[in-house]
């Protein structure tokens, strides 16, 4: 007689076993090292308020705007053409949590923390910190917020905060009241140039009375379009019907998207929406102005180095949201180390796992430093604390700190998934977007290589005085840990050999860094995260960041001059490159 035996798939359709998921957690009380290092960047007065809301936020986030986020990427926008009756409309239909997150970042004011000023000086890293909380639960509102943020900017460097149009768009960008929030988009791009804009832009602009202009052109790439309003640039044709090529052609326009009274679009047709790789939650299109209405706003042929103001902001949004993104991926990937088990063990258990984690860790928390020196140098320099060595380091540092933080933010979200295993390749557990959406932030805001030669403009234009002011920064911060003794003392001198050798050979030999420009500013990054961590260990003598500085160190900090003795920047090089490459 047979006797019964009780199995596991006996009646269970779908096994036995269920993976307990990643948990999001608070993402600023459980980011240890970001509160730390708060802590040292803010005066009591500001980090006990600072942490109080910080705290309230990153619940909320948890408990209500992660969702919406997810919403927006399952939920993409849509381009309706015409309506019934045949009318041309081109409605872009956003999802209702993507209209939430707008009336979200109004009330949080993570926009208007930055105009406010509260806190002075501390203001900017206060906003810095807020968005890199949001930035991975916005469902990529955190774009339309960038861009937002730098026109603002854009309006207050030219001291029109308080005439015609731009009294009200200002206080519409910066405001914390969700029913009178604007966003704003940032048109540059052509489809004969996103990188070479003085070239690529065919866009027209025709005089239509004092400030007033009609623009007519074709703009490629226009992200967030159902913005308020944009700033934009185009090429003034003067009555005689002539126009002026390259840079000293182009003037920055200020337009909205509607009209005010009818709420028709601005003679602008939405072509199409842009098929794309991530970055799905968010209306990126293709648009045609025709004869739309925009008010001058630069002077005329300052079209680029005005709307810079803007790229200065941007370029700090797409930063911390790179920084964002890595925590963000490597909190999951840590929470899911300690519940998954294979080979009868955790993987937290596994040295190899956590050796596997640990470098991005430390990559993470390089890369969140450089974002608080950014904060830092913005909110001196926006409240005129700053040394003018400050001002020099915060305008080299900008495409530095985005192009650097952009490409690791790609490496570490993809390390991330992989340490998921499958699962981290399956769209409904949410992480195949991190990696999507990390791999736009080192193309848009200006290319890896568009934004190296934008360090090189920075020597050019300084005489070659941006580095040696860098340098001077930098040997300051190693000061201290100069006259210790141990790792922190050894890796402080391998920087300042390494600095001096860079200056010398770019001092006999400049033409080096035309093709040597991504690798220069690699090495500035990786040696201004090292300075300040250096600094900050000796200084508190914390162990955790004594780890952390000396790990961080240990790394090749000058890439620029390893392939430089590898020859990779000669003439000889560069020919075998071409024979290779188009042969
Ligand atoms: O991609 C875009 C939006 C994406 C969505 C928003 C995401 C926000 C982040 C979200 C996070 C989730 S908008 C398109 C962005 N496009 C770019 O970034 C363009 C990339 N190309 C460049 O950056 C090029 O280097 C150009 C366009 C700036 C090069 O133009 P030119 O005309 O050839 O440059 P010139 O002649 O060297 O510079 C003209 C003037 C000079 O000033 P003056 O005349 O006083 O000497 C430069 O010093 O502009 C000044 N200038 C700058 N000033 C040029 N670049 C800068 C700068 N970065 N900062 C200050
Ligand atoms: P190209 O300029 O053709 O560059 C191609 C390649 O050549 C790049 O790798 C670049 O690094 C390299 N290169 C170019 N010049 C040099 C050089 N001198 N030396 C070495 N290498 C070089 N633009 C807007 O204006 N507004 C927007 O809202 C906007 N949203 C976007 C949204 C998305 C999702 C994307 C993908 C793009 C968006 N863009 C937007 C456009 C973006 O800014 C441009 O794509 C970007 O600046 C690059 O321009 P390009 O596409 O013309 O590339």
């Amino acid at each position: 007689e047979s006797k019964v035996v009780e199995v596991d798939f006996a009646k269970a359709k779908h096994g036995t076993f269920f993976q307990q998921p990643p948990q999001f957690r608070n993402p600023w009380t459980s980011d240890t090292f970001a509160t730390k290092l708060t802590q040292l960047y803010l005066p009591k007065e500001v980090f006990r308020p600072v942490t109080v809301d910080l705290t309230r936020f990153g619940d909320r986030i948890v408990s209500e705007i992660d969702a919406l986020g997810n919403e927006c990427e399952n939920y993409p926008p849509t381009l309706t053409h015409f309506d019934a009756w045949g009318n041309r409309i081109d409605e872009i239909n956003t999802c209702s949590a993507w209209k939430q997150q707008k009336a979200i970042s109004a009330e949080e004011g993570v926009v208007a923390i930055a105009y406010e000023n509260a806190y002075r000086e501390y203001s900017r890293f206060y906003q810095v910190l807020k968005l890199y909380l949001y930035a991975p639960s916005s469902g990529l509102y955190s774009c339309p917020i960038a861009m937002t943020d730098g026109a603002a900017k854009c309006i207050k460097s030219l001291g029109l905060t308080q005439q015609s149009v731009y009294k009200n768009a200002f206080e519409r960008l910066t405001t914390r009241d969700a029913s009178q929030f604007w966003t704003s988009g940032q048109w540059m791009t052509e489809k004969g140039g996103g990188s070479d804009v003085a070239n690529g832009t065919e866009t027209l602009a025709l005089h239509d009375g004092d400030d007033e202009y009609k623009l007519y052109g074709y703009k490629w790439f226009s992200s967030a379009t159902d913005s308020d309003m944009t700033l934009t640039l185009a090429r003034i044709v003067d009555n005689d019907g002539n126009k002026t090529a390259g840079t000293k052609g182009l003037t920055m326009f200020y337009l909205e998207t509607r009209n005010e009274d009818t709420k028709q679009l601005n003679n602008i047709n939405v072509v199409k929406l842009k098929n794309k790789l991530g970055t799905r939650q968010l209306p990126t299109a293709e648009l045609l102005l025709d004869g739309t209405r925009a008010f001058k706003m630069s002077n005329e042929g300052r079209g680029v180095a005005s709307i810079a103001d803007m790229l200065q902001i941007t370029r700090l949004h797409n930063s911390l949201s790179a920084v964002s993104g890595m925590r963000r991926s490597l909190a999951m990937a840590t929470d899911y180390a300690s519940k998954r088990k294979a080979f009868g063990n955790t993987l937290s258990r596994y040295p190899l796992h956590n050796n596997t984690l640990a470098e991005l860790e430390i990559e993470t928390r390089a890369a969140f430093v450089l974002i608080a020196e950014m904060a830092r140098l913005l909110g001196a320099d926006e409240n005129k604390v700053g040394s003018d060595n400050d001002k020099m380091i915060l305008r080299l540092l900008n495409p530095v700190v985005k192009l650097y933080t952009a490409k690791q933010s790609i490496a570490v979200a993809s390390e991330c998934l992989e340490s998921f295993g499958g699962q981290g390749y399956i769209e409904d557990t949410g992480l195949p977007k991190l990696l999507r959406d990390a791999q736009v932030l080192s193309i848009w805001e200006g290319t890896s290589n568009v934004l190296s030669l934008d360090v090189l403009r920075v020597l050019n234009k300084s005489n070659g005085e941006a580095l040696v002011c860098f340098n001077n920064v930098v040997n300051q911060k190693l000061r201290k840990a100069l006259t210790t003794s141990g790792d922190l003392k050894s890796s402080a001198e391998t920087i300042a050999d390494g600095l001096n050798e860079m200056a010398k050979i770019i001092a006999e030999n400049p033409r080096l860094l035309e093709s040597g420009a991504r690798y220069f500013a690699f090495s500035l990054a990786r040696t201004y995260a090292a300075a300040v961590l250096i600094d900050l260990a000796t200084k508190t003598g914390d162990q955790d960041i004594v780890v952390t500085a000396t790990r961080w160190a240990s790394q090749d900090l000058f890439p620029f001059l390893t392939n430089n003795r590898k020859g990779m920047f000669s003439a000889q090089y560069a020919k075998e490159n071409r024979d290779m490459l188009y042969s």
